[in-house]
């Protein structure tokens, strides 16, 4: 029987998470083959949660499977003795979000690109940890330290991964090295490394149907300027602003609702347009304090605003001043 390696990413997985795991999993098999690995181990890709959408399409337009969900990696009983599992963990090196179990696990390498915090192991073991993107950079660029062959499938898969941790670049984490593996992959594959990005955020998308409240409040915060006047200011990032303002009208209803069930003094709807690296402002309620925090004159179509990404810094810090 060969023994096996789980590859497995954090809880929750991500994109960079799944791919992660497949790609590395597909690289450690192609390196014990060619080195003629005398134990017969087999790395096999697993992952500790659903599928993030984006990840289903990418592995289903490439025929890769799925990885294997696990519960935990809790020791497994092989005739009749209890034995531990080998894990490879990728994307992670944190208790709290890896597999349960993990402490009665072998660990046998990590690679990631978080802070280091607190796995630990009884031996000396390969840890790649690097301040870059995403772990599936540092994938790619062990493929092209090894050597391996990187079949277009898992290129695709890496690029995928990539572009969703670093926002198709645009993440203050992304980092040169993640945009030079960016265009190798995207050579590689011969597309254009955005309109992928696009291609793969647009799977997230559902934009143009999915609940008004979900569109308007799933990132949305409440903030008290004074004793007596509190705002709602919520954002939502696409990569497809014509669809999100095709519902304007929707929106601004239910922003109105929100307004008068709450009594803010207003709303305001920051839809992000990640790549054109700018906000439409969609207000609600009274706008004085927007149009004089900000110079504008809020009006309907909303009021693009160049440069406007961080609701924090940009927008929340002005008008908690004003
Ligand atoms: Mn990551």
């Amino acid at each position: 029987m060969s023994a096996k390696i789980l590859v497995v990413g954090h809880r929750n997985p991500d994109n960079d998470s799944i791919s992660a795991a497949v790609a590395y999993a597909h690289l450690k098999n192609a390196l014990a083959e060619r080195d003629g690995d005398v134990e017969g181990v087999e790395y096999v890709p697993a992952r500790l949660g659903p599928l993030p959408v984006e990840s289903a399409w990418i592995l289903e337009q490439n025929d890769i499977p799925e990885p294997v969900l696990i519960e935990d990696v809790n020791p497994v009983q092989v005739d009749g003795e209890e034995v531990k599992q080998k894990v490879i963990l990728v994307d992670h090196n944190e208790i709290g979000q890896a597999a349960p179990g993990i402490e009665n696990a072998e660990v046998c390498e990590i690679i990631d690109h978080h802070r280091i915090a607190d796995v630990s192991t009884a031996n000396p073991i390969l840890f790649l940890n690097l301040p870059i993107g995403s772990t599936a950079t540092i994938v790619t660029l062990q493929y092209r330290q090894t050597g391996i062959e990187l079949p277009n499938s898992i290129a695709a898969v890496l690029l995928s991964a990539i572009l969703t941790d670093t926002v198709i670049m645009k993440s203050p984490t992304c980092t040169q090295v993640d945009i030079d593996q960016v265009n190798f992959l995207a050579d590689k594959l011969g597309v254009d490394a955005v309109e992928f990005g696009m291609d793969i955020f647009r799977t997230r998308g559902g934009e143009a149907t999915m609940p008004i409240d979900k569109l308007v409040e799933a990132d949305s915060k409440e903030f008290k300027v004074n004793d007596d006047v509190t705002v709602l200011i919520a954002q939502r990032e696409t990569v497809d602003l014509p669809t999100v303002m095709d519902r304007e009208g929707e929106i601004r209803d239910h922003m109105k609702k929100l307004v008068e069930d709450n009594g803010y003094e207003f709303a305001l709807l920051l839809v992000t347009d990640i790549l054109a690296e700018g906000s439409q402002f969609i207000v609600e309620g009274d706008p004085a304090r927007v149009n004089r925090v900000f110079g504008i004159e809020c009006a309907e179509g909303g009021n693009w605003m160049p440069g406007v990404l961080s609701r924090k810094k940009q927008v929340a810090a002005p008008i908690l001043a004003s």
